[in-house]
This record gives C-alpha cells, sequence and structure tokens, in this order.
C-alpha cells in the first residue's frame, strides 16, 4: 500500500525568487497537509549528504553547491498516495519538459535550479524526513 507522507524542499532559487508562498500554496490546493516545515540552510556537508546517492554524477558538486547557496524550506507532507501524487505536483526534473502548471513549470530556472525537491519512495521519504526534523518538529 503506498504511504501517506513525503518530503519536500522549496530550493535555494525559489525562495530567492520569492516564492515561497506561491508554492505553499499549490501544495496546499492540491490536497497535501503540512506536517512539518522549516527555513534552513544546508551546510555543503549536509546537502553533500543528502545528495549522495548522486555522487557519481557529473552534476554533483553543482548540486551541492546551489543546495546549500542559501535558505531551504524543508517538509513534510501528508496526504492519501503523496510520494507519487506529489512527483505529479511538481512535474519533470527539467522544467521545459514538465507538464504545464506544474510546481516546476510554473517557477523552476532550469534542469539544476528547479524550484522543489520530492522524494522518489516511501523509503526516501522516510529516509529524507528524519534527516531534516526531530520527531518532536513532526505533527
Ligand atoms: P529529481 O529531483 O526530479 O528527483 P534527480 O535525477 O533525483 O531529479 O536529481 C536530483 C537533483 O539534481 C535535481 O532535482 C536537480 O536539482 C539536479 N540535477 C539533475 N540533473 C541535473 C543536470 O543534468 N544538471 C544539473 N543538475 C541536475
Ligand atoms: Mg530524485
Amino acid at each position: 500500500m503506498a504511504g501517506n507522507k513525503t518530503f519536500t524542499m522549496i530550493k535555494p532559487d525559489a525562495v530567492k525568487a520569492g516564492h515561497i508562498g506561491n508554492i505553499l500554496q499549490q501544495i496546499n490546493l492540491a490536497g497535501f497537509r503540512i506536517a512539518a516545515m522549516k527555513l534552513t540552510q544546508l551546510s555543503p556537508q549536509k546537502a553533500g549528504e543528502f545528495y549522495a546517492i548522486h555522487r557519481e554524477r557529473p552534476f554533483y558538486q553543482e548540486l551541492v553547491a546551489f543546495m546549500s547557496s542559501g535558505p531551504i524550506v524543508a517538509a513534510i507532507l501528508e496526504k492519501d498516495n503523496a510520494v507519487e501524487d506529489f512527483r505529479k505536483l511538481i512535474g519533470a526534473t527539467d522544467p521545459s519538459k514538465a507538464e504545464p502548471g506544474t510546481i516546476r513549470a510554473r517557477f523552476a530556472k532550469s534542469v539544476g535550479e528547479n524550484a522543489v525537491h520530492g522524494s522518489d519512495s516511501d523509503e526516501n521519504a522516510h529516509v529524507e524526513s528524519t534527516f531534516h526534523f526531530a520527531a518532536t518538529e513532526m505533527f
């Protein structure tokens, strides 16, 4: 059975551009409940750990530098079928290929600076949530 939680980050490009409010509104209108949320900044080391799965990819250094370049909004979102439904809501990694109306189509600048993160499995949603939040910060 599909889980009911996913993990997201509003990435530094979208925070800098002033899109926090519009992105959260779109997330809420799509039926997700905010179960945890904070404005924070990843150190290069923490960003490297978070994206360790992409260590061998050519864009890894660029990704780590970007994700630690400014504040992010980290959040846990709750809804039936959360992981899959949220991936649909954000659209393809490359915003030029994302469905019109998706968060990345509306707010992302490029394949690297693509406005939001969304977990790709229930297992990773759990790992990523506990990476960012203590039990006392989840509601
Ligand atoms: P996803 O975020 O849609 O799951 P992944 O393939 O898991 O995409 O890549 C993680 C993140 O790495 C992307 O969201 C994006 O910020 C960055 N990234 C992916 N592909 C590229 C690329 O070709 N150039 C630069 N950055 C990339
Ligand atoms: Mg991914």
